[in-house]
């Protein structure tokens, strides 16, 4: 099956490609942990970069964190155009600057959470997603809705631990996030977990092998979701929505996030 006629030069089936995952949190441990957990599920051919803004969060947990991750996401995903960079990974579990970063990028663009809830609705009829802070419940459910996955999505459910807490030694973070999944199994009727952070991607075997149901993280499923795009020649469409923006003046601090004319990215 041919899907949109790449570019010449675009990886068909078994050629290299190149990944760009970006921690839109700026903290470099969690960053190479990402990176690594998606090295792990990667093809061999397949390069992954994974990077933090120069600028932002440290972490994000609430919708100004968010807002203020996107400036230096979408930098990177600018920088990325000018790598030959195939396909992007946003590894935050609020999606957040999605739709900017698909306006900006000729190649697929994944959401960790919009990747792991199509994979769990694959797998199953229902799922719980276990988060972080009890703050960020609502803001999964919103992503849910957006994406169609509200008739999948059994409960959203908080930890309540900090992002920064699944890095910190003795946070005890590994058996609170394994005892909210194993309660998600028995109360919600779900058929399977949907980790709610980037930053509990190395858990997901150790999770799943203690409660003996499917967990799905958005990092592996974003990998391998790009990977078959990408092979597949699939490219976001600028036709519609995800049409690139239209260049003008950006003033004070924001000006070189101008687009100077049409199909300039570099920054
Ligand atoms: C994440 N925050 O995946 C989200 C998780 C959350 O810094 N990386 C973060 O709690 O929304």
């Amino acid at each position: 099956m041919r899907g949109h006629p790449g570019r010449a030069d675009y990886p068909g089936r078994n050629e290299r490609m190149k990944l760009k995952i970006i921690n839109p949190n700026t903290t470099e441990g969690m960053t190479a942990k990402i990176g690594a957990c998606a090295r792990a599920v990667a093809a061999r051919d397949t390069e992954i970069v994974a990077v933090s803004p120069q600028m932002g969060p440290a972490s994000i947990e609430s919708y100004y964190d968010e807002a203020l991750s996107v400036p230096g996401l979408l930098q990177e995903v600018r920088r990325g155009e000018d790598e030959g960079v195939d396909a992007y990974v946003i590894a935050c579990f609020g999606d957040p600057g999605l739709y900017a970063a698909r306006e900006l990028a000729r190649g697929p663009v994944l959401g960790i959470a919009e990747a792991a809830m199509h994979m769990a609705s694959l797998i199953g009829t229902g799922f719980s997603v276990v988060t972080t802070l009890e703050r960020t419940c609502n803001m999964a459910w919103h992503l849910a809705e957006r994406y169609g996955m509200t008739r999948f999505c059994r409960n959203v459910r908080a930890s309540d631990l900090p992002v920064l807490d699944l890095d910190k030694p003795g946070s005890d973070a590994r058996r609170i996030i394994t005892e909210e999944c194993r309660r998600a199994l028995a109360e919600d009727r779900s058929d399977c977990i949907v980790l709610g952070c980037a930053g509990m991607a190395d858990l997901c075997d150790e999770i799943a092998d203690a409660i003996r149901a499917a967990v799905i993280d958005g990092v592996a499923s974003a990998v391998k979701l790009a990977e078959g795009m990408v092979a597949l020649r699939l490219r976001t469409s600028k036709r519609g929505d995800w049409a690139r923006p239209l260049p003008k003046p950006y003033s004070g601090m924001l000006a070189p996030w101008a687009l100077r004319q049409e199909g300039d990215t570099s920054m």
